[in-house]
Protein backbone atom coordinates (compact mmCIF):
# COMPACT_ATOMS: atom_id res chain seq x y z
CA UNK A 1 0.00 0.00 0.00
CA UNK A 2 1.12 3.77 -0.37
CA UNK A 3 2.07 5.72 2.77
CA UNK A 4 2.72 9.41 2.90
CA UNK A 5 4.38 11.05 5.26
CA UNK A 6 2.18 14.54 6.30
CA UNK A 7 0.34 16.56 8.84
CA UNK A 8 -3.49 16.61 8.65
CA UNK A 9 -2.75 20.81 9.35
CA UNK A 10 0.14 21.31 6.65
CA UNK A 11 -0.88 23.51 3.49
CA UNK A 12 1.23 21.13 1.12
CA UNK A 13 0.35 18.02 2.45
CA UNK A 14 -3.54 18.88 1.81
CA UNK A 15 -2.37 19.41 -2.21
CA UNK A 16 -1.78 15.17 -3.27
CA UNK A 17 -4.15 14.50 0.02
CA UNK A 18 -6.83 16.24 -2.17
CA UNK A 19 -5.76 14.35 -5.12
CA UNK A 20 -5.89 10.79 -2.98
CA UNK A 21 -9.21 11.56 -2.21
CA UNK A 22 -10.65 12.53 -5.48
CA UNK A 23 -8.94 9.56 -7.33
CA UNK A 24 -10.05 7.19 -4.17
CA UNK A 25 -6.50 5.92 -3.84
CA UNK A 26 -6.13 3.64 -0.47
CA UNK A 27 -2.88 4.73 1.95
CA UNK A 28 -1.09 4.54 5.11
CA UNK A 29 -0.86 7.82 6.38
CA UNK A 30 2.64 8.55 8.49
CA UNK A 31 2.18 11.71 11.01
CA UNK A 32 5.32 14.44 10.81
CA UNK A 33 5.19 15.61 14.40
CA UNK A 34 6.97 15.54 17.97
CA UNK A 35 5.34 12.39 18.73
CA UNK A 36 6.23 10.48 15.83
CA UNK A 37 10.24 11.07 15.77
CA UNK A 38 11.44 8.58 13.48
CA UNK A 39 8.97 10.00 11.02
CA UNK A 40 11.09 13.18 11.05
CA UNK A 41 14.27 11.46 11.35
CA UNK A 42 12.60 9.40 7.98
CA UNK A 43 11.56 12.77 5.61
CA UNK A 44 15.19 14.06 6.93
CA UNK A 45 16.32 11.42 5.01
CA UNK A 46 14.19 11.23 1.95
CA UNK A 47 13.41 15.14 1.27
CA UNK A 48 16.08 17.51 0.84
CA UNK A 49 15.44 19.94 3.77
CA UNK A 50 12.98 17.46 5.83
CA UNK A 51 9.96 18.64 4.29
CA UNK A 52 7.01 16.87 3.67
CA UNK A 53 4.64 15.40 2.02
CA UNK A 54 6.82 12.28 0.77
CA UNK A 55 5.28 9.75 -0.71
CA UNK A 56 6.74 5.95 -0.78
CA UNK A 57 5.05 3.25 -3.06
CA UNK A 58 7.33 0.45 -2.38
CA UNK A 59 10.72 1.01 -3.44
CA UNK A 60 9.81 4.23 -5.18
CA UNK A 61 10.07 7.58 -3.06
CA UNK A 62 8.21 10.67 -4.26
CA UNK A 63 9.03 14.34 -3.19
CA UNK A 64 7.16 17.63 -3.95
CA UNK A 65 3.51 17.84 -3.90
CA UNK A 66 3.21 18.87 -7.60
CA UNK A 67 4.90 15.56 -8.81
CA UNK A 68 3.21 13.43 -6.34
CA UNK A 69 0.22 14.04 -7.72
CA UNK A 70 1.55 13.76 -10.86
CA UNK A 71 2.72 10.05 -9.72
CA UNK A 72 -0.63 9.34 -8.52
CA UNK A 73 -2.38 10.38 -12.25
CA UNK A 74 0.06 7.76 -13.75
CA UNK A 75 -0.06 4.99 -11.25
CA UNK A 76 -2.76 5.39 -9.17
CA UNK A 77 -6.79 5.69 -9.33
CA UNK A 78 -9.01 5.73 -12.16
CA UNK A 79 -10.66 8.90 -11.83
CA UNK A 80 -9.42 11.42 -14.34
CA UNK A 81 -5.86 13.00 -14.36
CA UNK A 82 -5.22 16.03 -12.01
CA UNK A 83 -2.73 17.03 -14.83
CA UNK A 84 -4.32 16.95 -18.03
CA UNK A 85 -2.80 14.04 -20.06
CA UNK A 86 -2.26 16.61 -23.44
CA UNK A 87 0.85 18.25 -22.38
CA UNK A 88 -0.18 21.94 -24.44
CA UNK A 89 -3.46 21.96 -22.10
CA UNK A 90 -1.31 20.45 -19.01
CA UNK A 91 0.50 24.12 -19.68
CA UNK A 92 -2.32 25.92 -18.13
CA UNK A 93 -2.47 23.53 -15.10
CA UNK A 94 1.20 23.57 -13.95
CA UNK A 95 0.92 27.11 -14.41
CA UNK A 96 -1.75 27.98 -11.73
CA UNK A 97 -0.46 25.36 -9.58
CA UNK A 98 2.93 26.98 -9.44
CA UNK A 99 1.20 30.20 -9.06
CA UNK A 100 -0.94 28.99 -6.20
CA UNK A 101 1.81 27.81 -4.53
CA UNK A 102 4.62 30.70 -4.87
CA UNK A 103 2.55 34.23 -4.99
CA UNK A 104 -0.67 33.08 -2.69
CA UNK A 105 1.16 29.88 -0.42
CA UNK A 106 4.54 30.87 -0.43
CA UNK A 107 3.52 34.48 0.94
CA UNK A 108 1.57 33.54 3.74
CA UNK A 109 4.14 31.15 5.05
CA UNK A 110 6.66 34.17 4.91
CA UNK A 111 3.94 35.47 7.34
CA UNK A 112 3.53 32.36 9.45
CA UNK A 113 7.02 32.08 10.05
CA UNK A 114 7.77 35.55 10.66
CA UNK A 115 5.15 35.13 13.48
CA UNK A 116 6.64 31.60 14.92
CA UNK A 117 9.94 33.77 16.20
CA UNK A 118 10.76 35.06 18.86
CA UNK A 119 9.85 38.74 19.18
CA UNK A 120 13.16 40.58 18.91
CA UNK A 121 13.64 38.63 15.83
CA UNK A 122 10.79 39.09 13.92
CA UNK A 123 11.51 41.33 10.29
CA UNK A 124 8.28 44.03 11.16
CA UNK A 125 8.70 44.58 7.26
CA UNK A 126 7.65 41.61 6.29
CA UNK A 127 3.54 40.85 7.16
CA UNK A 128 3.70 44.62 4.69
CA UNK A 129 5.65 43.04 2.36
CA UNK A 130 3.84 40.10 2.29
CA UNK A 131 0.88 41.45 2.45
CA UNK A 132 1.09 43.70 -0.55
CA UNK A 133 2.25 40.74 -2.41
CA UNK A 134 -1.08 38.93 -1.15
CA UNK A 135 -2.95 41.70 -2.67
CA UNK A 136 -1.47 41.62 -5.93
CA UNK A 137 -2.06 38.07 -6.03
CA UNK A 138 -5.65 38.28 -5.21
CA UNK A 139 -6.28 41.06 -7.61
CA UNK A 140 -5.00 39.14 -10.28
CA UNK A 141 -6.64 35.63 -9.22
CA UNK A 142 -10.02 37.84 -9.35
CA UNK A 143 -9.59 38.50 -13.09
CA UNK A 144 -8.54 35.07 -13.90
CA UNK A 145 -11.62 33.17 -12.09
CA UNK A 146 -14.24 35.67 -13.21
CA UNK A 147 -16.24 33.41 -15.94
CA UNK A 148 -14.39 30.48 -15.09
CA UNK A 149 -15.55 27.48 -12.15
CA UNK A 150 -12.11 25.91 -11.61
CA UNK A 151 -8.81 27.42 -11.91
CA UNK A 152 -7.34 26.14 -15.49
CA UNK A 153 -9.01 24.12 -18.45
CA UNK A 154 -12.76 24.24 -16.71
CA UNK A 155 -11.99 21.05 -15.25
CA UNK A 156 -11.16 20.50 -11.74
CA UNK A 157 -7.54 19.24 -11.12
CA UNK A 158 -3.96 20.03 -9.53
CA UNK A 159 -3.96 23.74 -9.74
CA UNK A 160 -7.35 23.41 -7.40
CA UNK A 161 -5.72 21.06 -5.28
CA UNK A 162 -3.16 23.72 -4.80
CA UNK A 163 -5.62 26.81 -4.58
CA UNK A 164 -7.70 25.16 -1.61
CA UNK A 165 -4.91 25.29 1.18
CA UNK A 166 -3.37 28.61 -0.54
CA UNK A 167 -7.26 30.25 -0.02
CA UNK A 168 -8.15 28.53 2.89
CA UNK A 169 -4.91 29.82 4.55
CA UNK A 170 -4.59 33.13 3.41
CA UNK A 171 -7.88 34.18 3.53
CA UNK A 172 -6.94 33.80 7.48
CA UNK A 173 -3.86 35.68 7.54
CA UNK A 174 -4.94 38.08 4.92
CA UNK A 175 -8.54 38.31 4.06
CA UNK A 176 -9.63 38.10 0.62
CA UNK A 177 -11.47 41.81 -0.15
CA UNK A 178 -15.17 41.82 -0.17
CA UNK A 179 -15.19 43.18 -3.54
CA UNK A 180 -13.14 40.53 -5.29
CA UNK A 181 -16.41 38.29 -5.58
CA UNK A 182 -14.57 35.93 -8.13
CA UNK A 183 -12.36 35.02 -5.58
CA UNK A 184 -14.58 34.83 -2.85
CA UNK A 185 -17.10 32.68 -4.51
CA UNK A 186 -14.15 30.38 -6.19
CA UNK A 187 -12.76 29.72 -2.31
CA UNK A 188 -16.27 28.67 -1.62
CA UNK A 189 -16.71 26.35 -3.48
CA UNK A 190 -13.49 24.83 -3.39
CA UNK A 191 -14.23 24.15 0.15
CA UNK A 192 -17.80 23.02 -0.70
CA UNK A 193 -16.00 20.16 -2.84
CA UNK A 194 -16.53 16.89 -1.01
CA UNK A 195 -12.79 16.03 -1.17
CA UNK A 196 -11.46 19.48 0.18
CA UNK A 197 -14.16 19.56 2.76
CA UNK A 198 -12.45 16.34 4.40
CA UNK A 199 -9.12 17.86 4.49
CA UNK A 200 -10.82 20.93 5.91
CA UNK A 201 -12.58 18.55 8.57
CA UNK A 202 -9.67 16.21 9.28
CA UNK A 203 -7.33 19.07 10.07
CA UNK A 204 -9.95 20.98 12.72
CA UNK A 205 -7.76 19.67 15.81
CA UNK A 206 -5.10 21.91 15.09
CA UNK A 207 -6.97 25.39 13.82
CA UNK A 208 -5.58 27.06 16.96
CA UNK A 209 -1.96 25.89 16.19
CA UNK A 210 -2.41 28.94 13.02
CA UNK A 211 -0.52 32.22 14.62
CA UNK A 212 -2.22 34.61 12.39
CA UNK A 213 -5.30 34.82 14.79
CA UNK A 214 -6.84 38.42 15.69
CA UNK A 215 -8.95 40.71 14.55
CA UNK A 216 -8.15 40.36 10.91
CA UNK A 217 -10.58 37.02 10.75
CA UNK A 218 -13.13 38.40 13.29
CA UNK A 219 -13.45 41.54 11.02
CA UNK A 220 -13.50 39.78 7.39
CA UNK A 221 -16.74 38.98 8.35
CA UNK A 222 -16.08 35.66 6.68
CA UNK A 223 -15.65 33.42 9.50
CA UNK A 224 -12.72 30.69 9.83
CA UNK A 225 -14.74 28.43 7.73
CA UNK A 226 -15.32 30.04 4.40
N1 LIG B 1 7.67 22.73 -2.47
C1 LIG B 1 7.26 21.80 -1.44
C2 LIG B 1 6.92 22.55 -0.15
C3 LIG B 1 6.76 21.61 1.01
C4 LIG B 1 6.57 22.31 2.34
O1 LIG B 1 6.81 23.52 2.48
N2 LIG B 1 6.16 21.54 3.32
C5 LIG B 1 5.95 22.04 4.67
C6 LIG B 1 4.67 21.48 5.23
S1 LIG B 1 3.28 22.18 4.46
C7 LIG B 1 7.05 21.55 5.58
O2 LIG B 1 7.58 20.49 5.36
N3 LIG B 1 7.35 22.31 6.60
C8 LIG B 1 8.29 21.89 7.60
C9 LIG B 1 9.65 22.44 7.34
O3 LIG B 1 9.83 23.23 6.40
O4 LIG B 1 10.53 22.07 8.10
C10 LIG B 1 6.08 20.95 -1.95
O5 LIG B 1 5.37 21.41 -2.84
O6 LIG B 1 5.90 19.82 -1.48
Amino acid sequence: MLKIYGHPFAAFYWKPLIALYERNVPFEFLMVDGEHPHNIEAIGRLSPTGQFPVLVDGERIVIESAAIIEYLDLHHGTAPPMVPADPRTAIEARQMDSIFDDYVMTPLSRMVFNVLREESKRDPHLPVEMKGTLDKSYAWLNNWMTGRQWAANDTFGIADCAAAPALFYAHWGHPIPAALVALRAYRARLLARPSIARVVDEARPWRENFPLTGKAIENSGAGRDQ
